[in-house]
């Protein structure tokens, strides 16, 4: 079963118009949560940031969060998805193709599940990352269905055999192409600021916290390539990757080349927060 607008349906029978600007003009917003043992990882954070998105664009939602909610929830269980993600998205709908906004839009709300299993595996060892120029536009703090930018850095950072390609305007490095980025340099975090040039990740904001309980200093200010390849550790972040550690970049060794003592310990804290509601964990 599908989310289409309000409704569970089959997904076969779910219709998009040829001209939905969703896939004439990538006009539109979307979120990716994850589901642990059947609940729905920062659910708060994900609307907001969703109507937040939908905002910037212009793009009122077709119902309220809460009956979002409700129906999110309904999807989850109508699948019975117990742990995976949940993939939704919002289009200004469908509209004679023109440029300009149409007069009446109709927002086309849908969402799916998925199974994706949680990538221990790769967690575990640590990743590769190649960097490279970010193309991508001005407003990436938009969850914007537009994802051209990302799509073809991912695809060079898979070519090389790598995870994940992050991204730097003239040397200052922003976040992954699906990522946010940390770097640890004698005990202390660092992140790009929040603004328009990421996106303002939810597990950006859990790690953070998390950061805080562990007392290590964080700073959220811009760095650059040098200071990058210089780190002791460095680590990805997102809802599907949780906190993924970044061992060798553009071919040199981060730190000592395995996955660092403070990144084992987020990662650690991250699972028992993504668990912490589990009265038995098996
Ligand atoms: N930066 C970018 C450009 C992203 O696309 C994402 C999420 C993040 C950061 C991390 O944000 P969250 O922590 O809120 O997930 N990318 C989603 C995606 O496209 N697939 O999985 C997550």
């Amino acid at each position: 079963m599908i989310l289409f607008n309000d409704q569970l349906i089959q997904r076969e029978e779910a219709r998009v118009d040829i001209e939905d600007r969703g896939y004439q003009f990538g006009d539109g917003v979307y979120e990716v949560v994850s589901v642990y043992e059947g609940k729905i990882f920062r659910l708060e954070e994900h609307l907001q940031r969703f109507q937040y998105s939908a905002g910037q664009i212009g793009i009122e939602l077709p119902m309220s969060l809460d009956v979002l909610t409700t129906n999110l929830n309904k999807l989850l269980e109508a699948n019975q998805l117990v742990n995976g993600q949940i993939y939704f998205q919002v289009t200004r709908g469908y509209a004679p193709r023109n440029h300009p906004f149409p007069a009446r839009p109709n927002p086309v709300l849908t969402g799916y599940v998925t199974r994706k299993p949680r990538p221990l595996e790769l967690m575990q060892t640590g990743v590769k990352a190649i960097t490279l120029d970010d193309i991508r536009w001005l407003r990436c703090d938009i969850k914007s269905l537009n994802l051209l930018g990302s799509v073809l850095a991912k695809q060079k950072a898979v070519e090389q055999g790598a995870f994940e390609a992050l991204l730097h305007r003239n040397g200052i490095v922003t976040e992954g192409s699906s990522t946010n980025l940390f770097i640890i340099k004698d005990g202390k975090m660092q992140t790009h600021p929040l603004g328009n040039l990421i996106l303002g990740g939810i597990t950006r904001i859990v790690i953070l916290e998390l950061a805080e309980q562990l007392n290590m200093p964080v700073i959220e200010e811009s760095f650059n390539l040098q200071e990058l390849y210089a780190a002791d550790e460095v680590f990805v972040s997102s809802t599907t990757s949780e906190v993924m550690p970044i061992i060798l970049i553009d071919g040199k060794q981060v730190g000592s080349g395995s996955v660092g003592p403070l990144t084992r310990k987020l990662q650690k804290l991250l699972e028992e927060m993504v668990f912490a509601h589990q009265e038995k964990v098996q």
